[in-house]
């Protein structure tokens, strides 16, 4: 589809033009899309739904189709208007192949709407054609059918007619180039996470996704919005009220939506975007949300009478603890700012979120007595928790001052003062314990050895937290101390492993430490300090040979290795206590013969997931959901 009057001069200069900006994408290709890793790998998808994202906010979409193909293919499909196939004005060529080569899609097309542009999103669907193996894309528009391919982003053939059709959208089906990408596999559950979120944001849209790789499908609408994005946050924890506060306002050309509900924990989990991209890092639009939520509350708090002196008047924190909110703007040219490009920049949204959301939420207190008086109530508490907590602190840290602010008498230190090389053991239980001493290296090993559970953060304000023994303990000896201040430079050992024993009470004192350290020191999980040891189940010996398992399949495998069952000896270990000191030394604490896994950030966010669903801990836990749902240890990735 050469168009009539194009000379061959233009015809090639726009050809360079194209080569040259595929080129740019092939060479650095992290500045598009930001790595070449998975995350890079996801963001192609991304890019492409996003497109048809574009299509639903211009109200002109209301149907999505992903599919991952067995072949290692992603298809996406709307029911969108169609890219334009008609010529390009300066370009003599069919729009969609401009598009797919060269431009952002809406760019030229849509002045005015709300578009995911700027950031890593938006940098437009020729990026994701420049960094697939091939593409295939189809419109269905002006009654006929159009279909273009290209292979590593140049057209193998012009945009070709396929005659007669009825409906109108676009189709996109692209494998990534193995070239460019550490891995082209994709993940389902990223996927999905993304898609969920995006229907939560535009409940106007229905999105199907299809995984032919295990012949799944799954169907994402969520027509209650915001709302039932807050209420699926919230899961299995107790509400103070509900349905959840829904608020909706504009200012100027930006347009601000808020759903938030408490619920009686302590945390507080917002989620914000920006034209439906999550922005990880807040910015000017979280700040003013969170003005507008203190401002709004000590208002309500002061001319009700609820609050009397000014010095007990509501901090952010104050007012956030047990808040679940989605915060979703919409901007017409919003900056995003920072390394990953997930964070606000444009200062006059500030004002504006603050300005509908003072408005909206002082509004709709008035005409909700009791959701008013759940929320506050909460909020004062927690204002007096923190005055409590103060106190506590400085009376502990008056105490540790007399006592030389020594390290906890049970901490088992080692020489080392070099933080780099130190490690920490944290073990269950004075037995274990006494063994993990006898078994370590002290130059550079550590154990501190915990009674009983700790405490669940989950479920537990800041004072309470550190009238913990337990906690205090840990946090004096990994060197944060009642400060519990997550200051990486106060680390005292590089390494904090977590030994518990592989049972039961084993997993919920790891979830409950690892809840700790998702809430208190996310920086200890950044940075990649916290670690799990992990311990055999099963010790096979026949005659001076001694094997070690450490699942029930390896068990079996080393028995078939060992000619069955006969002669062979099988010890099970219940506990790590039930080791001899260099039984623990070998197989699980000298460095070279053990096996040590690194958590992540989102293993602690599923642990923290659990604790929230579990009670406090003077309710007996419930075991049965510990054991099915706590963290996999051999998911863990060193
Ligand atoms: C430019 C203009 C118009 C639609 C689109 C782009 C468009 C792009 C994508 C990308 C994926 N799906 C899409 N659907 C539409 C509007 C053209 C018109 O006014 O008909």
């Amino acid at each position: 589809m050469v168009p009539q009057g194009t000379t061959v001069a233009e015809y090639d200069a726009s050809s360079i033009q194209i080569l040259e900006g595929l080129a740019a994408v092939r060479k650095r290709p992290g500045m598009y899309i930001g790595s070449t890793d998975a995350r890079g790998l996801h963001h192609l998808i991304y890019e492409v739904v996003d497109n048809s994202i574009d299509e639903v906010l211009a109200g002109a979409c209301t149907e999505i189709a992903v599919t991952l193909g067995a072949d290692g293919s992603c298809t996406v499909r709307d029911n969108g208007r169609g890219i334009p196939v008609e010529e390009h004005p300066r370009y003599h060529r069919p729009a969609l192949e401009i598009v797919m080569t060269v431009l952002h899609a809406g760019s030229k097309f849509d002045k005015g709407a709300y578009k995911v542009s700027g950031g890593l999103h938006g940098v437009g669907v020729h990026v994701v054609n420049a960094l697939s193996e091939s593409l295939e894309v189809r419109v269905w528009r002006n009654g006929r059918q159009y279909f273009q391919r290209y292979e590593r982003g140049q057209p193998i053939a012009p945009v070709k007619d396929l005659g007669p059709a009825e409906g109108t959208g676009t189709e996109t089906r692209f494998v990534p180039d193995k070239e460019i990408f550490e891995t082209v596999v994709f993940d389902k559950a990223t996927v999905e996470r993304r898609l969920k979120e995006l229907s939560f944001l535009n409940p106007q849209v229905t999105i199907l996704f299809k995984d032919e790789r295990d012949k799944s499908e799954t169907t994402f609408h969520h027509a209650g919005g915001l709302s039932e994005f807050v209420a699926d946050l919230n899961g299995a924890t107790n509400v103070l009220f509900s349905p959840p506060i829904s608020l909706h306002a504009k200012r100027d050309t930006t347009d601000i939506e808020v759903a938030l509900q408490y619920n009686d924990g302590y945390n507080d989990t917002t989620l914000a975007f920006v034209n439906n991209i999550h922005t990880m890092d807040g910015g000017t639009h979280v700040v003013g949300l969170r003005a507008a939520l203190t401002r709004t509350l000590n208002d309500y708090a002061h001319r009700h009478g609820l609050i009397k002196n000014d010095k007990d008047s509501l901090t952010g924190d104050d007012v956030r603890e047990g808040l679940s909110c989605v915060l979703s703007v919409k901007v017409l040219e919003p900056q995003f700012e920072g390394q990953t490009k997930a964070k606000l920049g444009n200062s006059e949204v500030k004002g504006q979120v603050e300005s509908a959301v003072n408005e909206k939420l002082s509004e709709y207190l008035e005409e909700h007595p009791p959701v008013a008086q759940a929320l506050l109530q909460k909020a004062i508490q927690a204002a007096q928790a923190r005055e409590a907590a103060r106190k506590a602190r400085e009376l502990t840290r008056r105490k540790g001052l007399l006592e030389g602010g020594g390290l906890p008498g049970k901490l088992a230190d080692c020489h080392s003062r070099d933080p780099a090389k130190c490690e920490l053991f944290i073990v269950e239980g004075d037995s274990a314990g006494g063994t993990a001493k006898q078994g370590r290296d002290r130059e550079f090993q550590a154990i501190l050895p915990l009674r009983g559970k700790i405490l669940n953060v989950e479920k537990a304000h800041l004072d309470k937290m550190l009238q913990n023994e337990g906690i205090r303990n840990l946090l004096t000896a990994i060197g944060y101390g009642v400060e519990a201040d997550d200051d990486l430079s106060r680390l005292r050992y590089h390494k904090i492993i977590l030994m518990t024993d592989a049972d039961v009470d084993g997993a919920h004192i790891r979830t409950l430490l690892l809840t700790l350290f998702f809430r208190k020191m996310p920086a200890l999980l950044a940075g990649g300090h916290v670690y799990i040891a992990q311990a055999p189940l099963y010790r096979l010996a026949k005659g001076p040979k001694v094997m070690w398992a450490y699942s029930d399949e390896e068990r079996d495998r080393i028995l078939a290795e060992m000619g069955g069952m006969k002669g062979v000896v099988v010890q099970r270990y219940k506990g790590l206590g039930e080791m001899n000191a260099e039984q623990l030394r070998d197989t699980t604490m000298k460095v070279g013969s053990r096996t040590l896994l690194r958590v992540t950030i989102d293993d602690a966010a599923q642990a923290s997931n659990l604790c929230s669903i579990l009670m406090g801990e003077e309710v007996e836990p419930r075991r049965d959901y510990i054991q099915q749902h706590a963290v996999e240890v051999t998911n863990l990735d060193i």
